[in-house]
């Protein structure tokens, strides 16, 4: 989750990162931070020495978003979205920048599918700008934005690559905001008009449909405490934006369904172990995965709220439960829960949590403070899902790791080291029964990383902000090789 803020976390000890994940590079490129006392999980299971195999038809991919790479901010008729509002803002982003030109995809994604077809993917996750196809978020759909979509999306099917696509990547356009953006119900309505126009748009196209990312990211990070747009501090507005949300979600399944486009359709969720500090106290830990992980995942996969991510207490959503009961009409928990042909799991890392519920470090971080890494917490989570939501095939949509440096580079066998342990997790739980079908990488560009701008760069290919040229990684060299041999191999 690219945030900080009452989730921040202090900066770790990297020591317990070999015996993590087994990579020497990325260790040493943790290395120079400072020392002391992490109390990492201990490894409870050592990588085969032999290539793990990936079941036939497992699909390798990489993932963008539209705001992050697209750049051409007002071309073909775009219109402002909330990000474009709070990156003008001074303070907000931390290199002052914004998402113009980001990595100029908008123009050069003929260049891109050749980059992404030369790694050999089998797909590519991008997301569609509402603020293109719908400038002012409702009327009638912006010609000019669906056709560049779907030369995206017929560029990707020429070169054999599968179009996995997300409706709402947090772009909200402004004019929506205007009106009350995601505290507004009105706004999971103008969701379902903007799904139905993509859906119809592309109905001929196979495509794994996202309708949201991370809506935990949205409504913590963007209206609880203020680090992403809109830019709200206001945990009452947060519990809103979840249910107006999911609210979202279930109406643009139903649309989707009745409008008998190819295709399947499921929600990208980010979602993280938490793991108690003392395991004979395990209440507050609980509360914390209410907030994080079963505040998303049950209404979605169960039709229900759990009772324990909102109120007062530590690890909560310090929203007023009751004024969050208000907002959920009659129907509204049966449309959340229309059926999801496969669940997007968006996996970066762990946390602690003590006994009253506090967040807590218990790994090593990346250059990213919130990302707290343990590859083991991917089987664990990959486990839990079987188990607590059975038969829903799932898709890792999202996993990897920035740089160290904001400095562009291709020198990256930290991502490599961190890539091979989380494909060595997911290939575990395979082997165990969970039936995870794909993976992509976040991300494949460098782009614009949110609150931190241009400072943390999370692709397999560099992008050279000044010129746009893009050079594979040796990690993008790495992962061609996984995903030709459809395995990985130890280190
Ligand atoms: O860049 C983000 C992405 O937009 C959503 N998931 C986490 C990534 C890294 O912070």
């Amino acid at each position: 989750m690219p945030d900080d803020g009452p989730r921040r976390r202090p900066d770790l000890s990297r020591r317990g990162f070999f015996a993590l994940v087994g990579g020497a590079a990325l260790a040493a490129a943790l290395a120079s931070c400072a020392p002391g006392e992490t109390p990492v999980p201990a490894p409870t299971w050592t990588p085969p020495a032999d290539p793990m195999a990936f079941p036939p038809g497992f699909v390798w991919g990489a993932a963008t978003s539209a705001y992050q790479v697209e750049g051409s901010l007002t071309a073909d008729g775009r219109r402002p979205s909330i990000w474009d509002t709070f990156a003008a803002q001074p303070g907000a982003i931390r290199d002052r920048s914004t998402g113009d030109p980001a990595a100029d995809q908008y123009r050069r994604y003929p260049q891109d599918v050749e980059l992404m077809a030369g790694l050999g993917l089998g797909a590519y996750r991008f997301s569609l700008a509402w603020p293109r196809i719908q400038p002012t978020g409702s009327g009638a759909a912006n010609v000019a934005a669906l056709d560049h979509y779907r030369r995206l999306v017929d560029a990707l099917g020429a070169r054999g690559i599968r179009s996995a696509v997300t409706l709402f990547h947090w772009d909200l356009p402004q004019a929506l905001q205007d009106d009350g953006g995601w505290e507004n119900r009105a706004t999971a309505e103008r969701f379902t008009d903007y799904a139905a126009i993509c859906f119809d748009a592309l109905r001929d196209v196979d495509i794994d449909w996202m309708t949201l990312n991370e809506p935990k990211s949205h409504a913590f990070a963007g209206h609880w405490y203020g680090a992403h747009a809109p830019g709200l501090r206001d945990p009452d507005v947060a519990a809103a934006a979840v249910h107006h949300q999911l609210l979202a979600h279930g109406l643009a399944v139903q649309r989707f369904r009745e409008g008998g486009a190819s295709g399947r359709i499921g929600i990208a969720l980010n979602l993280i172990p938490v793991y108690p500090l003392d395991p004979t106290l395990p209440d507050g830990a609980t509360r914390l995965d209410g907030r994080e992980n079963r505040l998303f995942l049950d209404p979605v996969l169960k039709g229900s709220y759990p009772t324990d991510a909102i109120g007062a207490e530590p690890g909560q959503l310090p929203a007023d439960p009751e004024a969050f009961a208000a907002l959920q009409r009659d129907g509204d928990l049966e449309v959340i829960a229309a059926p999801n042909d496969f669940l997007a799991v968006q996996y970066y890392g762990v946390t602690g949590a003590d006994s009253s519920g506090n967040e807590a470090s218990i790994a090593p971080t990346s250059a990213a403070s919130w990302q707290q890494i343990r590859a083991e917490g991917l089987y664990d989570l990959l486990m839990r899902l079987r188990r607590d939501y059975p038969e829903i095939p799932l898709l890792i949509t999202e996993n990897g790791i920035p740089d160290p440096t904001p400095d562009v580079t291709v020198d990256d066998p930290h991502r490599t080291d961190f890539l091979r342990a989380h494909f060595q997790q997911a290939a575990r739980a395979i082997g165990e029964g969970v039936p995870l079908q794909g993976f992509y990488v976040w991300s494949l560009l460098d782009n614009f990383e949110w609150a931190e701008g241009y400072q943390q760069r999370w692709g397999l290919i560099a992008v050279d902000f000044d010129t746009q040229e893009r050079t594979p990684k040796q990690s993008a060299e790495w992962y061609s090789q996984v995903v030709a041999a459809n395995a990985v191999a130890a280190a």
